[in-house]
């Protein structure tokens, strides 16, 4: 007959091992599937953050359940067992195990979040217009509007963001961004593009009929590529361009 205690250091030694083994699969794992952003970086650490830490939590559970059910099986005996009461001890573990992970994984996610919303300066303005079911990306400085997104690469871009009629979202998946387009209050991205190319974007919030179809392209380039762009695009007969500061 193996002892209460026994069953515990079994058991015990079981979570450890699949948290352990668990936790070196995910601790690498790329989580968003293309990076080209500092802020998607950040995001992605907070993800595999979470991933790490849900390990554990999730062993104990499926080895309290696998353990119980097959070294505890009742066979045959379908009367109730003895009535189980609370132990103090294991309560304010499981109470300070669970403040200490809501507290550290809120202060790993703050620090994120200032790094990538605290500064607000930027190296780089774009205002973007959203209307059903096109987006319109205008360039103060260059006095250009265009349809696809142009930002230099390595540098903070400032995205303000505007609605023309309903809530529409801003999202481009490989720069970690996302942030609502809404009528009358401008929004507004800060992020840094790290990784030269073209990304696809699309509208994240369902917005009507044309929704699926409201995507987005974003060119990131060297700065020189970028002026030499703005400079062959045509410019818009001056007239109020509608964007709230
Ligand atoms: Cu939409």
């Amino acid at each position: 007959m193996t002892s209460p205690r026994r069953h515990l250091w079994i058991a015990a030694a079981a979570w450890a091992v699949l948290s352990i083994v668990g936790i070196v699969l995910v601790a690498g794992i790329q989580i968003i599937p293309v990076i080209a952003s500092r802020e998607a970086v950040i995001e992605n650490s907070a993800f595999v953050l979470l991933t790490i830490v849900s390990v554990p939590v999730l062993m104990f559970v499926v080895v309290g359940l696998a353990y119980s059910a097959l070294r505890f099986r009742a066979n045959g005996d379908e009367t109730d067992g003895p009535p189980v009461h609370g132990s103090r001890g294991f309560q304010s573990i499981w109470l300070g195990v669970s403040f200490a992970l809501v507290i550290g994984l809120f202060g790993y996610g703050a620090v994120g979040l200032i790094d990538i919303r605290g500064a607000q300066s930027s190296d780089f303005e774009v205002q973007v217009r959203s209307e059903q079911w096109a987006w319109h990306f205008e360039y103060p400085d260059a006095g250009v509007v265009s349809k696809e997104l142009h930002i230099p690469l390595g540098e903070r871009v400032h995205l303000v963001i505007n609605s023309d009629d309903v809530i529409h979202s801003f999202w481009v998946p490989a720069f970690g961004v996302k942030q609502d387009a809404v009528p009358g209050r401008p929004t507004q991205i800060y992020l840094t593009a790290t990784v030269e190319g073209t990304y696809p974007g699309l509208c994240a919030e369902l917005c009507g009929f044309g929704h699926t179809d409201m995507h987005l392209t974003v060119v990131v380039s060297g700065r020189a590529a970028l002026e030499s762009w703005l400079s062959q695009q045509p410019k818009p007969s001056p007239q109020p361009s509608g964007s709230p500061p």
